[in-house]
């Protein structure tokens, strides 16, 4: 195991044992919801992953240390600091833990930390992905290149319209990332549970989607696999409304020059400002329902 890395008892127990464990991002704490609500989604997701027979494994840098599974009041402290934790991605890791500083992780370095770990399964809200106006910008998140290269299930409810949604799927194809539907053949577009794209295949148990992910690990492919789960029905947000907001944070991202890394929190925090908070409560029940599939998927994975 490597020397940077620390697994929670609890985690490391379970991982010894084969017992099925459940990675958990900290960007959305830090930088994806508001105090308190970011601490008591982070804390409910849990319990809803020890509910559905796994253990949870919340994923940070605190001190310098790479952490696979966090306390409660390790979760809290993310959730007060939010916006003065670093967004940590993979190439912020060796300078984070060099100087002995705290990051919150990305869906990138969740999965890098995960994979350390020996932990395959990973729920989260989104993904990054390729940028609208990447074709000027470059600004292609680094979640898809990680996609391409570590063996980790991405268990999210697809991809916001910040982002261009068919340039994020060619990536992914070109990149040999398969791309799940869970109960659909649409990619949903997180708050709503459709998007007019495609995925490549449509899956309606865990156990198709566990079988899936341990023929590719077994043949050897270092790929991580994108599962996308829909927002319920009763939590999903009427598309003209969301669409509306987000054309709107996109066009006032761009008046600002905003960029970089600074770009994806710009948008989500402006969302939630334009909508009211209504897209939070969305938010919120989206994860939860992705907590449920990914737990699910996990244990059909160690049986
Ligand atoms: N998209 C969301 N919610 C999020 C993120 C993206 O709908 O919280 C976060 C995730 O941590 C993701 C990161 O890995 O933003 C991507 O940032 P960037 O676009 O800068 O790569
Ligand atoms: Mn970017």
């Amino acid at each position: 195991m490597n020397k940077y890395l620390d697994i929670a008892p609890e985690v490391a127990e379970a991982l010894a044992k084969g017992k099925p464990v459940v990675a958990l991002e900290s960007t959305i704490i830090s930088h994806g919801m508001p105090y308190p609500q970011n601490v008591e989604t982070a804390l409910a997701v849990e319990k809803i992953i020890r509910e559905n027979g796994a253990v949870p494994a919340t994923i940070a840098v605190l001190g310098g240390r790479l952490k696979a599974g966090l306390s409660a009041e390790e979760i809290d402290y993310l959730g007060r600091t939010g916006l003065a934790v670093t967004k940590a991605s993979r190439r912020d890791l060796p300078v984070l833990v060099a100087l002995g500083k705290d990051g919150a992780t990305t869906v990138t370095t969740t999965m890098m930390i995960a994979h350390m770990a020996g932990i395959s399964v990973f729920a989260t809200g989104g993904i990054g992905g390729v940028h609208r106006g990447a074709e000027t910008t470059m600004d292609i998140s680094a979640d898809l290149e990680e996609l391409a290269q570590t063996p980790v299930m991405v268990v999210c409810a697809g991809a916001k319209s910040i982002l261009d949604l068919g340039l994020t799927l060619e990536y992914l194809e070109t990149k040999g990332v398969p791309v799940i539907g869970y109960g659909t053949s649409e990619l949903p577009a997180f708050y709503t549970r459709s998007s007019g794209f495609g995925v490549d295949y449509r899956m309606d148990t865990p156990a198709e989607i566990a079988a899936a992910f341990m023929a590719q690990r077994e043949m050897g492919l270092k790929a991580g696999m994108l599962v996308t789960n829909p927002i319920p029905e009763e939590y999903a947000m009427d598309a003209a409304t969301i669409n509306r907001a987000i054309d709107a944070a996109v066009a006032e991202a761009e008046e600002k020059d905003i960029h970089g890394k600074e770009t994806t929190p710009f948008l989500l925090a402006k969302i939630k400002d334009i909508t009211g908070g209504d897209s939070l409560d969305s938010n919120i029940q989206l994860v939860f329902n992705n907590a449920r599939l990914a737990a699910k998927v996990a244990c059909e994975m160690v049986k």
